[in-house]
């Protein structure tokens, strides 16, 4: 093998890595991209404004943002659902798991608000989501 063809072998295995790398980076990309409120709990996002516990929660096609709460037992509940416009099987309704009043129908047009007043009173943790259970939230009730 001559300087060249080794330099050109050399080149391909270069090349071939990079390609690897990229396609790595585009695939994980959408969670290294989440926001930090969604790793460690979103509680930033809750207010109490007149006594009610302020959930507010963006409903894109793939995803909730913030996806998980944490909230008190006993308190009442304000969810504030915006929507996006993306569609998705998410856009048109949320159901929640053991709490709440049952199904959300939502309205799928951007910038639409849809309100779901509740209170949980047994602590726990539940789960809403998207009719097929694809897209997924977590509420954590504390005492
Ligand atoms: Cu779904």
């Amino acid at each position: 093998m001559n300087k060249n063809s080794k330099f050109i072998q050399n080149l391909s295995i270069g090349a071939i890595i990079i390609s690897i790398l990229i396609s790595g980076y585009i695939l994980l990309k959408p969670s290294a991209n989440q926001p930090v409120s969604q790793k460690s709990g979103g509680n930033g996002d809750i207010s109490l404004v007149d006594g009610k516990q302020v959930i507010k929660m963006t409903v894109f096609a793939d995803r909730y943002e913030p996806e998980y709460f944490t909230i008190k037992a006993g308190v009442p509940v304000r969810w504030e659902i915006t929507s996006s416009g993306q569609p998705g099987c998410d856009s048109g309704a949320i159901i929640p798991k053991g709490f709440g009043n049952g199904t959300i129908y939502l309205n799928p047009d951007q910038g639409q608000v849809t309100v779901s007043e509740f209170t949980v009173q047994n602590p726990g943790t539940y789960k809403f989501g998207c009719p097929m259970f694809m897209v997924r939230g977590t509420v954590q009730v504390n005492n």
